[in-house]
């Protein structure tokens, strides 16, 4: 049978030939007898549609100057219409040929048949739109830093799984997403080979030809769907052999560039600009070296040199873009020192965090946002690891859309960059307890979708989008409009809870802390001892109040502003219930996909068991702050009850999820503390941590018991026994101390100890001078023949002359000692300094330097490493935090 439709389209371009491709299986599919032509013939019958470029020769030579109209001038946009019988797909480039190629062939399956007429014209708002990939893993591999993976079948066995990247692909370009990043600490040992560094290469002779063979099939892939490939890396990592090789480590924040550094990464960057010419940087400078000297001097000496030198290499003139994140930098000095060597930078900065809070950010992020894309003409905003949605199915397009409109509006961005909705680290898979595991790209569906929907259009009509996801959600499951409509509540409804708890009650939107595993008392009454990531507060969420400035107002009989603990605890609650109410009223209509509407279904059922474990939390937290100020023990023992009722949501919690799910937190390592440490994998479960959480109820009863014996009077503390000190020989030529009432840490007088916790009264300090410390850092050199732990003590203030503790956000390897978290808060007190806190450095046999950076910091000694210590607010200055009544 003669085809009834023919296609005719510029077969040179790929992008072009892909979407011709895909319009024909649309038009197929229809029963609709089609043919692929070059170019159009002049004496044919059939109804044409042609796909074309504006301007391109093709477009000259087969489309008639009557026929043409005009299609918008701006990258990936196009035009689709009708004259006489034909139909025109015109892109503004190739990808807007694609795109509306596409739109065509969507069309097509929708109504069934081809457009009688059409004038339909397009273009996207962000610019680029683009999902992340880790080529990482759930645990660090032995031996080895944090982001530190070769590329190899033993790592990534989906990496050389071309059917994956084809559907993963397929389901970008559906989405209309143009990038792709893949995240790696120093991929160019696994991808290049240097000859003046042979020895750095990582992988085997086979691997590195697999590795080349899958960046040539990506990218090619990637290329016909309109996609560009943008390999990211961190600074400043070398790989393992190169390391051992030159006797150094393999990353180390407080390395000196070296002339050694800065040749091999100059010419791993130009190599590997010149082999996959195709493929875009994204650079942290960052987690691996420090300071804004540092990090200029590598961006404007090291990085861009090396991209001009693997561009020279090949004769290019042109600058293809540099992409530089804003993590652990101060990225508009960077850019500033840059652009008079590199005109193409585009920017990068995290839109929430690690975590989705908010759709009205403010505050400091808001401004590094505000002030970078001031600066370049692309600046892209990450919507980066989603810490507090993991394990759980969300998809509010509500909460989406008002975000990429605050992208837009607020930020200034004009990019997305999306990391998949959990499991990152665990890539392409789902936490989900199935028979087969799930693939993240396909549970997530409706993630991609409506990032993807709002990059490209956040103007929709709202209740437009109400009718369009309902009618997506009924054909996933079957039923009616209605069904789908109850389902977009559940997702809606559910997607508040998250977000409106971390933002309120969180102590960061890092991955150092998992939500949805739950909070301790501790971390809601004492939150500061905890660490709350600076900026946090005031950049992720509306104004408000946190829990403990929302208590010592009421007592105080204060005003309150902005969102208050109460509020958002009964909001919380009410969306889980009407997430709960909402899917169980689809269910009755769902016919398709049951199996997977009933993890949805289980899914907002956890939520809403969360939402009230939370809430009952927060209730009993608020009585003991109240307490704390009142002394009344019937308050505290309200208080109890709350927290009673919190651990019986909480059992339903884990019911809900021991059988669905295999962790909460893909991230499984040390560098998680919050609610606890995730070292070796451990605490993942909601299983796990029940026994803690009972705890620290039994704890608290305990302690209302023996208030209650002791009357009014205060209840006798347990003996404190000093921390057993260890034997080390000191290599730098240090003054010793005793740490005791009446000495001087530094030499002035008002740096005397007036107090401190018990556990460091037997310790033997190391004297630095103070000066010296804020100027050039502490650098202590130690030689012990047993595991010890070095004794730190950190001001707790923003004076700049101070050094900041280990900070997880923006230093993910801040915790291979294990120094991350406050063992001692307010342990110290001097005569004129703030609060002072302890934190523990482990250093198995050897010799060792402990390095620090600027600022003032106390070495106080040295203990046994492998003696129990219990981390507890000693409340030497001020007064003691309540908490203890959780210990
Ligand atoms: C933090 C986080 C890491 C990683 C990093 C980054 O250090 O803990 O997991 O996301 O930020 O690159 O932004």
């Amino acid at each position: 049978m003669q085809a009834q439709v023919q296609i005719i389209s510029d077969g040179d371009s790929p992008r072009v030939k892909f979407g011709t491709g895909k319009l024909q299986e649309a038009i197929t599919a229809e029963g609709i007898k089609t043919e692929i032509l070059q170019s159009i013939p002049t004496d044919v019958e059939q109804r044409r549609i042609s796909i074309s470029i504006q301007g391109s020769d093709w477009f000259k030579e087969n489309i008639a100057p009557q026929v043409r109209k005009k299609v918008p001038e701006k990258k990936e946009a196009f035009r689709i219409y009708s004259a006489d019988n034909d139909i025109y797909a015109v892109g503004y480039d190739s990808s807007g040929a694609l795109y509306a190629a596409l739109e065509l062939a969507e069309r097509v399956k929708e109504n069934k048949k081809l457009p009688d007429t059409i004038d339909f014209t397009d273009q996207p708002e962000m610019v680029l739109r683009g999902t992340a990939i880790g080529m990482q893993k759930t645990t660090l591999l032995p031996g080895r830093g944090v982001y530190e993976y070769p590329y190899t079948p033993e790592n990534f066995p989906w990496f050389y799984d071309k059917e994956l990247w084809i559907d993963y692909l397929d389901m970008l370009v559906e989405n209309r997403f143009n990038s792709l990043y893949l995240w790696n600490g120093h991929p160019f040992a696994s991808l290049i080979k240097l000859k003046d560094y042979p020895y750095a290469l990582e992988v085997d002779e086979e691997t590195f030809k697999k590795n080349e063979e899958m960046f040539e099939f990506l990218t090619t892939e990637a290329n016909k769907r309109g996609i560009w490939v943008i390999q990211m890396f961190y600074n400043i990592i070398v790989s393992k052999p190169f390391a051992e090789h030159h006797n150094i480590v393999t990353q180390d924040r407080g390395r000196e560039i070296t002339p050694l550094l800065e040749d091999y990464n100059r010419k791993s960057i130009a190599a590997f600009i010149e082999k996959y010419p195709n493929v875009g940087l994204l650079v942290a400078l960052g987690e691996a070296m420090s300071g804004i000297k540092n990090d200029i001097n590598w961006f404007t000496n090291t990085v861009i040199p090396g991209v001009k030198d693997g561009l020279k290499e090949l004769e290019r003139t042109d600058e293809p873009p540099i992409i530089l994140r804003a993590h652990d930098t101060d990225a508009p000095k960077v850019i500033e020192a840059a652009f008079p060597l590199y005109k193409n930078l585009y920017t990068m900065h995290k839109y929430n965090g690690e975590s989705l809070t908010t759709y009205e950010p403010r505050g400091p992020w808001t401004k590094i946002h505000q002030d970078l894309s001031s600066l370049a003409s692309i600046h892209i905003s990450n919507v980066h690891v989603l810490a507090n949605l993991e394990p759980f199915r969300y998809g509010s397009p509500d909460f989406i859309q008002k975000s990429v409109q605050a992208m837009h509006n607020i930020h200034g961005a004009n990019a997305l960059h999306l990391y998949p909705q959990v499991a990152y680290w665990d890539w392409p898979y789902t936490p989900d307890k199935t028979e087969k595991r799930l693939l993240e790209m396909e549970r997530d569906w409706i993630w991609y979708n409506a990032w993807g929907r709002y990059a490209w259009d956040d103007e929709r009509d709202r209740q437009e989008e109400i009718d369009f996801w309902s009618d997506e959600l009924s054909e996933k499951y079957g039923g009616s409009r209605k069904v789908g409509r109850s389902i977009l509540k559940a997702y809606e409804e559910a997607g508040e809870i998250a977000p409106k708890t971390l933002r309120r009650f969180g102590i960061t939107e890092g991955n150092r802390q998992t939500l949805l595993l739950g909070m301790f008392m501790s971390q809601l009454v004492n939150p500061y001892k905890w660490r709350v990531y600076p900026g946090f507060y005031e950049s992720t969420g509306p104004k408000g109040e946190i829990l403990i400035d929302y208590a010592r107002k009421e007592w105080n009989n204060e005003p309150h502003s902005g969102e208050t603990p109460p509020q958002i605890i009964s909001e919380i609650t009410r969306h889980g219930e009407e997430a709960v109410n909402a899917i169980d009223k689809a269910a009755e209509g769902v016919s398709e996909n049951i199996a997977e509407f009933k993890r949805l279904q289980n899914d907002m059922q956890a939520y809403n068991a969360f939402a009230k474990f939370f809430s009952e939390k927060v209730k009993a937290a608020q009585l003991v702050l109240e307490y704390d100020h009142s002394g009344n023990l019937e308050t505290l023992k309200e208080a109890a009850k709350h927290l009673d009722k919190s651990l019986k949501h909480y059992r339903t919690l884990v019911d809900l999820t021991k059988d669905h799910y295999l962790y909460a937190n893909s991230m499984q390592t040390s560098m998680r503390r919050i609610p606890i440490g995730g070292n070796e994998g451990r605490y993942k479960t909601w299983q796990e941590m029940l026994p803690l959480f009972v705890e620290e109820y039994e704890n608290l009863r305990r302690n209302i018991y023996k208030l209650q014996q002791a009357g009014s009077g205060n209840i006798k503390q347990k003996k404190i026994e000093a921390w057993q000190p260890a034997e080390i020989e000191l290599l730098s030529e240090k003054e010793r101390y005793p740490v005791e009432i009446g000495t001087l840490v530094y030499d002035r007088m008002s740096a005397q100890i007036i107090d401190l916790a018990p556990e460091l009264n037997r310790l033997t300090g190391v004297k630095f001078q103070e000066q010296e410390q804020v100027e050039n850092g502490t650098v202590l050199k130690f030689r012990n023949s047993k595991p010890v732990k070095v004794i730190t003590g950190y001001f707790d203030s923003e004076d700049p002359d101070n050094l900041v503790a280990p900070t997880l956000e923006t230093n993910a390897a801040g915790n291979i000692r294990g120094q991350a978290d406050i063992t001692l808060a307010n342990a110290l007190k001097l005569d004129d300094a703030p609060k002072i806190n302890i934190h523990t450095y482990r250093f198995e046999p050897g010799q060792h330097q402990l390095k620090l950076g600027k600022g003032r910091v106390l070495i106080l000694g040295f203990i046994k490493a492998d003696q129990k210590i219990q981390s507890r607010d000693v409340g030497v200055k001020g007064k003691r935090a309540i908490d203890w009544l959780f210990e």
